[in-house]
């Protein structure tokens, strides 16, 4: 029988992270350094393997492009471990897409962005597929709080949740 697939706020419990954290302690890639070691983001499809979500490639694209900007293109294995403890909270996903989607890492969502923000957000939430409709014009207006004209991340983020708040 076929595993199922992990959905977005699965709730990994201890147990199941320490198993995940010896699974990447045997890739081909992990480097033990003095510490937890880590593992090399080109492996991000056993990696997600490992935690039994969905590997569409647009998915681990994804995932991938995050350890990629932020780490250098290294996983650390207990880096790792910390996130799998809050993946299920939406807020942590949510900060976590905008921050992927922030392509050019300047700290605010531009129109080519902002549509790539919406593809991996229906990749990984369905309940967001209705923002499908929602247009660049419209969210600049409508999450630009401070209204400097630009949308940072945090507003982008508080933006997000307001939506889902309002699906409920
Ligand atoms: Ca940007
Ligand atoms: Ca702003």
């Amino acid at each position: 029988m076929a595993e199922k697939y992990r959905p977005a706020n699965y709730e990994y419990s201890e147990s199941e992270i320490a198993a995940v954290g010896e699974g990447m302690k045997k890739l081909r890639t992990y480097v033990s350094d003095g510490g937890s070691g880590s593992v090399s983001s080109t492996q991000m499809e056993e990696i997600v393997k490992l935690i039994k979500r969905e590997h569409r490639p647009e998915q681990v694209a994804c995932y991938k492009a995050f350890w990629d900007n932020h780490h250098n293109g290294r996983i650390p294995v207990d880096t790792f471990m910390e996130c799998m403890k809050t993946l299920h909270r939406s807020e942590v996903l949510l900060q976590w897409l905008v921050n992927c989607a922030d392509k050019d890492r300047n700290g605010f969502i531009s129109k080519d962005e902002f549509i790539h923000l919406l593809e991996i957000m229906i990749l990984f939430d369905s309940r967001i597929a209705t923002m499908e409709n929602v247009t660049f014009e419209e969210f600049s207006v409508e999450a630009d709080t401070n209204r400097d004209g630009r949308v940072s991340v945090a507003e982008c983020v508080a933006w997000l949740q307001e939506k889902q708040e309002a699906q409920k």
